[in-house]
């Protein structure tokens, strides 16, 4: 699909960003020129696809194109049990609501923001296993989505394995700028979960271009296709959520996947309250047919290297430039370091939140603010989280725009690099109690 992008005068972006509140999510998607908000749902839809869009079989029960992603989903991921959800935050009420009673704990390779929300919602605790290099952009570490097990064995030794929920483990992570973890790190979490009883829960979003860093990173990987990599990762794990509109490359969809019948039985029981019935659950019979060819696709070596590819070469020409991003690139985006590009502001002045302003002002290119905004407030204190890591994902749709949009990118936020001490900080005057991020508004200071 061919889509025209309109380019608009500074006047114009101007009054975009102000009536907007500065927040990007409230931006109308003709105000930008590109659109680099999120690489969720935003994916160009193959011709394969499309042609599957044409074979729906909309039956209320049964539908022919739920039994076609059952059978892509067991193949490619191995999972046993399906239950279709209309996107991934509905995997995450389901399996959360299920698992988790109220004062349980769920560690985790770092928060993600819908997932933790609904974990809350539920009466459970997030707690950070994550390795520390995660949360220091400049860290080179190769994987830097792996577990710091001790982390994880001093919380089961204060709280005791009955207390844990799962471990929630993501591949790649996307909040520390979209890096994975090894299967080295995943193989000894495993052992070690085993041997308390505790299940991993994985949050598969992205495992494929997971898969893929694993190939090229990871010794002893390099002869193993992305498919096979893949397949390694979700054997290693107990169920899996997932938002479809990512790896998938659907506009919308989700699901869950489990291999234990009790669970699956609860699951599917739950479904039909919020989602659906359980051969649809939200998705019409013609998305679950493009998902089920999507996720064949985004399994292919030669996709993910053009993928992954495209964001490593906008990546590259920021480090060239001198620009602070999270290092090394990641996967899906290529993210800011605001703290370092705005060292002039605070973190309560949302540096993120107004170099994202600060870019779209300048071109037209619309990002999304990864920091303080994004990490909310402790449901418990009421005050700010304040995250190591205060980010601007600048994230690439799959297949959508070509090498010299990102040339344009390069140019623009090198520009405002060189603009930054002109850009002031943000003062927040709207805050939604859930997600914040989504709604607020701002204005400048
Ligand atoms: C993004 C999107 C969604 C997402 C994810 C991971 C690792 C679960 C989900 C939820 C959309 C988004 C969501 C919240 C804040 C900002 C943007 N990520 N796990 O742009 O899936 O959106 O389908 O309900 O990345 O990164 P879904």
């Amino acid at each position: 699909m061919v889509e025209p992008v309109f380019m608009s005068t500074l006047k114009e972006r101007k009054e975009a960003i102000e009536r907007a509140g500065y927040n990007t999510f409230l931006l109308r998607s003709e105000e930008v020129y590109i659109d680099l908000l999120t690489d969720s749902g935003t994916s160009a839809m193959s011709d394969r696809q499309w042609a599957g869009m044409m074979l729906g079989d909309e039956a209320y029960a049964g539908s022919r194109n739920f039994f076609n992603l059952e059978n892509a989903i067991q193949k490619y991921y191995g999972y046993k049990y399906v239950v279709p959800t209309h996107q991934g935050r509905g995997a995450e009420h389901i399996i959360s609501k299920i698992m988790i009673k109220q004062g349980d704990f769920i560690p985790g390779n770092m928060y993600f923001t819908t997932t933790k929300l609904h974990q809350e919602l539920a009466g459970g605790k997030f707690v950070d296993i994550i390795i520390d290099e995660a949360h220091d952009p400049e860290s080179m570490h190769p994987f830097k989505g792996d577990v710091d097990l001790n982390k994880l064995e001093n919380l089961i030794n204060e709280v005791g394995q009955d207390q844990i929920a799962y471990v929630a483990m993501a591949t790649t992570v996307n909040m520390a700028g979209g890096q994975p973890i090894s299967m080295a790190s995943l193989k000894a979490l495993r052992k070690l979960t085993n041997q308390y009883g505790i299940k991993i829960i994985h949050d598969m979003t992205r495992v494929a271009e997971n898969a893929f860093m694993i190939q090229q990173k990871e010794e002893g990987y390099q002869h193993k296709s992305v498919e096979e990599i893949t397949r390694m990762i979700c054997d290693l794990t107990d169920g899996a959520t997932m938002s479809a509109k990512k790896d998938a490359m659907v506009n919308i969809g989700g699901f869950l996947a489990m291999n234990d019948k009790e669970l699956f039985d609860e699951a599917r029981n739950m479904v039909v309250i919020y989602e659906g019935l359980h051969t649809y659950g939200g998705m019409a019979g013609r998305d679950m047919e493009a998902l089920a060819i999507g996720i064949a696709e985004s399994v292919k070596d030669e996709h993910m290297k053009a993928r992954i590819g495209q964001v490593h070469y906008l990546g590259n020409k920021l480090l060239e430039a001198g620009v602070p991003i999270v290092k090394p690139v990641g996967t899906h985006g290529v993210f800011l370091d605001a703290r370092a590009f705005l060292s002039h502001l605070s973190q309560d002045k949302f540096p993120a939140q107004a170099l994202a302003a600060a870019l779209y002002l300048d071109s037209g290119v619309r990002a999304m603010e990864r920091g303080i905004v994004s990490a909310g407030r402790d449901p418990i204190t009421g005050e700010h989280h304040y995250p190591k890591l205060e980010l601007v994902r600048l994230t690439i749709p799959r297949r959508v725009y070509t090498q010299a949009h990102m040339d344009v990118v390069a140019e623009s936020v090198i520009s405002v690099f060189e603009n930054r001490n002109s850009i002031r900080g943000l003062k927040m005057v709207y805050e939604p109690k859930y997600l914040r991020f989504f709604q607020a508004r701002f204005e400048s200071l």
